[in-house]
Order: C-alpha cells, then sequence, then structure tokens
C-alpha cells in the first residue's frame, strides 16, 4: 500500500545532499583502507530484521490502552503494515506471528498473499501464558498453575500439544522455527519445588522438539520475572542454555534485550551463548527498568552496538544467520513510526560495528591497552553511519528519509478511514 514509486519521488529532493554526505562518509572510513563503505552498504542492504505482528496494534499495560486508530484487525492487516514497514525500511522482510492472536483458517492462502507483499515468515510464537480455549485443550486444563511446568500433566500435554499445533502451522506457512517464551515460574516462596518445575519443562521441551520438522529451529527464551514475580523457570541465559541442552540439538537461545536484570551485561551473554553454538536470536527492544518493550536503541545504543560488535566477532566479519526480531510493546507512539525508528537503530549498530578495526581492537586486548581499546571502539559507535543506512535502504527500493516519508504518505490517516477507530486488543 506504499509503492516505490511514490517512494521514489519522495527521496528525489533529497538525493544530491544524501550522495553528497555518502561520498563524504565513504572518503573518511575508507581512508588508508580501513573500511570498505561499499562493502559495509551491502552488508546492511542485505539484513533484515522480523517484525513482531503483536507490535503492529498499540500496546498496552495492566493500567490501561489507548488505542490509536486504524490499527491491524486480522493477520492479514498486520502484514499489509509490515509491507508498507519494509516499503519505507527495505528491511522488514518477515513476519513473527503469535499464536492464537494469529491463527489463520488458511495458511497456504496466507502464505501466498504474503508472499504478493514481499514478506515472509519468521520465528512462530506460541503461548501458553494465556488460557485460550484453542491451546488449553478446550477449557480442559488452565496455565494460571504453569504449562510445562505445571504439576497436572494434562496442562503440560495441552501446552505440548499447543506447541506442536504452531509448528504444523508455521510448516504450512513456510516458517522455519518456533520461540518458546514461558511465564512459567511461582509468585511465593515455597509454592514449588524449583527442580521438579525445571525438569518437567526440560521434558516438555524435549517433546516439542522431537516434534521439529527436517530445517526448523527453536528458541527457549529467558526471562527474569513478569508474569511470575518470585521465580521464573527459564529466568535467565544459564537456565535457557540447560533447557536448550535438555530439548536437543537443534535447541539454542533467544535474546531478548529487555529480559536480564538491571545492569546484566547482554554483550557478554552473547558472547557466551555464541561460544557454544546455542546462541539463536534475538528480540531486539530497549529498556530503562525491567521488560519494558521500548524503542530499540533508544536508551542504550551503545549497549546495542556492543552486542552488535560481538555479533560480527562471531560472525567473523558480518553476523550469523540468526533469528533477528523486534519484541516491542508500543504503548504511545505510532506503532509503525516506532517499528521505523526500531530498524533503524539495529542497522545503525550493525554499521558502526562493522567499522570496528577488529585487528588492532585484538592487539589492544592482547597488549593490555585498554585505553586504546576504547578508542577503536568509539571511534566507531562516533561515526554518524546514518548516510550507509540511507544508502542500503535506496538501494532496497526503500525511503531516505523514512519517518518524514511515512507520514508524506498518509498512510495511517487511509487506514483509519478503512479500518476504524474501534480497534481489537491486539498487543500484549
Ligand atoms: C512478551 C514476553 C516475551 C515474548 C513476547 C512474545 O516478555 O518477550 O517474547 O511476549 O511472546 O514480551
Ligand atoms: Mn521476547
Ligand atoms: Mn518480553
Amino acid at each position: 500500500m506504499i509503492d516505490q514509486d511514490r517512494i521514489a519521488e519522495l527521496n528525489e529532493p533529497l538525493l544530491a545532499d544524501h550522495d553528497r554526505d555518502l561520498a563524504q562518509l565513504a572518503a573518511r572510513i575508507g581512508r588508508g583502507g580501513r573500511s570498505d563503505p561499499e562493502a559495509v552498504v551491502s552488508t546492511l542492504a542485505g539484513f533484515s530484521v522480523a517484525a513482531p505482528s503483536w507490535a503492529l496494534g498499540t500496546g498496552g499495560t495492566r493500567f490501561g490502552r489507548f488505542p490509536i486508530g486504524g490499527e491491524p484487525r486480522t493477520t492479514v492487516e498486520k502484514i499489509d503494515d509490515v509491507a508498507a514497514l519494509r516499503a519505507l525500511m527495505g528491511a522488514t522482510r518477515s513476519i513473527s506471528l503469535h499464536v492464537p492472536w494469529d491463527d489463520p483458517a488458511d495458511p497456504e492462502g496466507l502464505r501466498e498473499y504474503a508472499a504478493g507483499q514481499g514478506i515472509g515468515f519468521d520465528a512462530m510464537n506460541s503461548n501458553t501464558f494465556q488460557d485460550n480455549p484453542s491451546t488449553t485443550g478446550g477449557g480442559r486444563v488452565s496455565y494460571k498453575f504453569g504449562s510445562l511446568a505445571n504439576a497436572d500433566p494434562a496442562a503440560r500435554q495441552a501446552a505440548v500439544e499447543h506447541n506442536r499445533y504452531v509448528i504444523d502451522l508455521g510448516a504450512r506457512l513456510g516458517s522455519r522455527a518456533l520461540t518458546v517464551w514461558l511465564a512459567d515460574g511461582t509468585n511465593h516462596p515455597g509454592q514449588a519445588d524449583f527442580r521438579a518445575q525445571f525438569e518437567r519443562v526440560a521434558e516438555g521441551l524435549r517433546s516439542i522438539h522431537d516434534h521439529l520438522p527436517e530445517g526448523w529451529r527453536m528458541f527457549t527464551e529467558h526471562k527474569p520475572y513478569e508474569p511470575a514475580f518470585y521465580s521464573t523457570v527459564n529466568q535467565d541465559w544459564g537456565s535457557s542454555l540447560l533447557l536448550a541442552q535438555a530439548a536437543g540439538p537443534r535447541a539454542s537461545c533467544l535474546v531478548d534485550l529487555g529480559h536480564h536484570l538491571p545492569n546484566a551485561n547482554i554483550e557478554q551473554v552473547v558472547s557466551r551463548l555464541a561460544m557454544v553454538g546455542r546462541l539463536g536470536g534475538f528480540h531486539f527492544n530497549d529498556s530503562k527498568y525491567g521488560d519494558d518493550d521500548l524503542t530499540t536503541g533508544s536508551v542504550k545504543p551503545f549497549q546495542l552496538f556492543l552486542i552488535f560488535c560481538e555479533l560480527v566477532a562471531a560472525g567473523g566479519g558480518r553476523v550469523p544467520e540468526l533469528a533477528y526480531m523486534i519484541d516491542q510493546s508500543h504503548n504511545l507512539k505510532d506503532p509503525i513510526e516506532d517499528l521505523i525508528q526500531s530498524t533503524e537503530s539495529v542497522l545503525l549498530a550493525y554499521a558502526q560495528a562493522l567499522l570496528v578495526d577488529r585487528e588492532a581492537l585484538r592487539a589492544a586486548q592482547d597488549g593490555n591497552d585498554p585505553a586504546l581499546a576504547q578508542e577503536l571502539l568509539q571511534a566507531a559507535f562516533r561515526t554518524d553511519v546514518r548516510p550507509l543506512a540511507a544508502e542500503a535502504r535506496r538501494r532496497n527500493g526503500a525511503a531516505l528519509a523514512p519517518l518524514a516519508a511515512f507520514r508524506a504518505t498518509g498512510y495511517r490517516a487511509a487506514r483509519i478511514a478503512e479500518r476504524g477507530r474501534s480497534t481489537v486488543a491486539t498487543g500484549l
């Protein structure tokens, strides 16, 4: 619904300045062969981060939700919004569905529709943190006291069956991954046995893993608290690693940037999991206090940069082929505007990480020269790489100034006219 001709029209008046800025930056970073601007641009142009289906609508908190109108009411409309985002950014070429909030009756038809919009299906997300009739064996059980961790074997079985259903649905959509985030835990000391809950979850994940089709992967996603407030079964990267190892060889750990206790060294977690070959992917967001699901890179951009430095190092010069997704809750901003800004932050952090002189950094590290090491990292981080990201967008037929372009297209007003203002809850 945002066509490339319109984007090209909006880009036209910006091209001269863009070309000048790009040429100046390329000359500067390319001096002495320190970096290859062309290689950075083409790497960025090839990178894609999945959009979360649940974040195309206004999120909300337990204190309220303030819908902005024109929000998607169906999975088809969520795909339309991701296609608009792709037209603007050129870097969100897939959508990550959340079942049963997305539970298409005609998966093959939806797959074809999405393909026609240039959108594929990334990792599927199961939901055993709510009692939905379709996920609790028709209401036979409840997840109030957990799903895979539940002392009630019928609840555990229902949770395994729901995950198997999500995998089968994903296979029909062309997805090749499942993310399992469990809210399982306790709210009160002594409520459950830590070991018994953990071992029940490990057994359930093994059953799910054994259902994975050829070529599929599954991700265990840790989170320290919420909705469980005394203990969470999969509460940190250590538990996530143990659970992935217990589940099987195609299980690895998904790192959600909002899922660590305050001041955790996330870039070190990334290095550890990559070192043992169990780093599966990311849910990008930012936070100040908890799992705030704020705009990626809006609060701690240096941390995001350091994470990408670890990824570029692990991938030998570019990020490894992992599952890269955004996972946010847009409570105040227009969801598409927030996703534009988040996608931009991811690309900028990646570009800056590509500028790090890794040979010189390794020499500084081996030479115990922390001042030089800092100089090398900050030289990259302090480089304004926006012209490189803009050029990558332009090469993908996307917008040089995506937020302004989004507003100029009048996309939101058109969706309000089409979809109305009364919207159903689509966020978490
Ligand atoms: C919530 C959880 C977790 C999960 C997401 C989608 O905290 O991040 O990945 O929902 O299920 O944000
Ligand atoms: Mn997440
Ligand atoms: Mn979360």
